[in-house]
């Protein structure tokens, strides 16, 4: 999960320290050089003083030793004036130096399906927090690279928090949540999975069979209520969904139920009848939450979907699934940020069991942990 994210951020982290060492070890040098210099300098006027100063017909030997004495002191204290130093040694990142390491983490972003808004608010939070960073002589720069990153990331994850469970626990009841999304993206299975969840919770679920449209979406969901021994309303195939879903939040009602899911047939955003449905299930409905469903691998493709869906009926949350099979991981970085929703859930297999709560520290401490190779 994220695997390929992660090394690119490792390898943006390793690529800042190598280049940082480098820059000490070129800065220490040049102050080295000077100051040798500096050193043979005034050995040299010492020594012409000391000439100056020796008494016409003495033995030139004896302050020729005298004078190699002083610069062999004078040796030894420039080593031990080296050694002070680089414990002293203090440098600034400069911007300058970070530029090539950044273009590496915008194209390490973009590539890994970050948003490119997203990116660049990355990006940027991590120049800020890194340029004028003092550092000392070979001092490891990962864990300043690292939490300039956990703070570039948490920011963009950091959207109005709802909590699903809470509000759960808090609303009253039947609480109404439809799911929307494109065709394929997990939407009946996601409901599944949430129906087992809230079910182990103990409250009491009904499931409303509003894909009317596909072929075998009945007898999908049909199949779910039965493995999970819940109620299903459901109409005849090609019915309004509107309609299906109206009649199992009464059913809810009368029956005093907690939790009614209900599923709507996939249909791409660009379809403007099938959009136009949504808003009429919004209209007799108004649901208390309607949460857009689409896949990780989808990528930016999915930031843009979640914003159209938006727009016909919108939504509280997202769920990404097929998390597991996303080695990228950009779009669970995008999407909240260009919603202004929050991620939910990410769902991360094929069985009822394979949901969990997403929780933006998870995901950063997973991106920036160590690679274990
Ligand atoms: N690997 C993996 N597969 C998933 C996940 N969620 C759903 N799937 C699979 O994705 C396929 C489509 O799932 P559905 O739940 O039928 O998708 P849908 O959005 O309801 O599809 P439509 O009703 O046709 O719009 C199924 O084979 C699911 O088993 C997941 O988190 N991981
Ligand atoms: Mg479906």
């Amino acid at each position: 999960m994220f695997d390929s994210l992660k090394k690119r951020l490792n390898q943006f982290k390793d690529s800042i320290s190598k280049q940082e060492n480098e820059l000490d070890e070129a800065e220490f040098e040049n102050a080295d050089v000077t100051a040798t210099n500096k050193g043979a300098e005034e050995a040299r006027s010492e020594r012409q003083s000391l000439d100056a100063t020796r008494p016409l017909g003495q033995d030139p030997d004896k302050p020729q030793l005298q004078s190699a004495r002083s610069l062999k002191e004078r040796d030894t204290s420039a080593v031990a004036k080296q050694g002070t130093s680089k414990a002293f040694f203090e440098r600034e990142i400069k911007q300058k130096d970070l530029e090539e390491p950044l273009w590496e983490l915008e194209m390490a972003l973009l590539e890994s399906d970050v948003a490119m808004s997203v990116t660049e608010g990355i990006v940027r939070t991590v120049s800020d927090d890194l340029v004028g960073k003092k550092r000392k002589w070979r001092q490891d720069v990962g864990g300043l690279v690292n939490d300039a990153l956990r703070d570039g990331i948490e920011r963009v994850l950091d959207v109005n928090g709802l909590d699903f469970d809470s509000f759960i626990q808090r609303a009253a009841k039947p609480v109404t949540i439809v799911f929307t999304g494109i065709n394929g993206t997990g939407k009946t299975t996601t409901i599944a999975k949430i129906a087992h969840r809230l079910k182990f919770q103990g409250y009491s679920i009904v499931l409303a069979a509003g894909d009317t449209y596909r072929a075998g979406a009945l007898e999908q969901i049909e199949r779910h209520a039965e493995n999970l021994g819940v109620k299903l309303i459901k109409h005849q195939q090609g019915a309004d969904p509107a309609a299906v879903i109206y009649d199992a939040v009464q059913y809810a009602r009368a029956k005093h139920k907690d939790v009614v899911l209900a599923d709507t047939a996939g249909r791409i955003h660009t379809n403007v009848n099938l959009m136009n449905q949504l808003k009429k299930i919004e209209r007799v409905i108004n649901a208390d939450l309607v949460i857009f469903v689409d896949e990780a691998l989808a990528g930016n493709d999915a930031v843009e979907r979640a914003l159209q869906f938006n727009t016909a009926m919108p939504i509280d949350g997202s769920i990404l699934t097929k998390v597991d099979a996303d080695s990228k991981g950009g779009a669970a970085i995008s999407i909240a940020r260009a919603t202004g929703k929050p991620i939910l859930f990410l769902g991360v297999g094929q069985g009822y069991e394979d949901i969990i709560k997403f929780d933006p520290e998870w995901l950063i401490n997973r991106l920036l942990e160590e690679e274990s190779t």
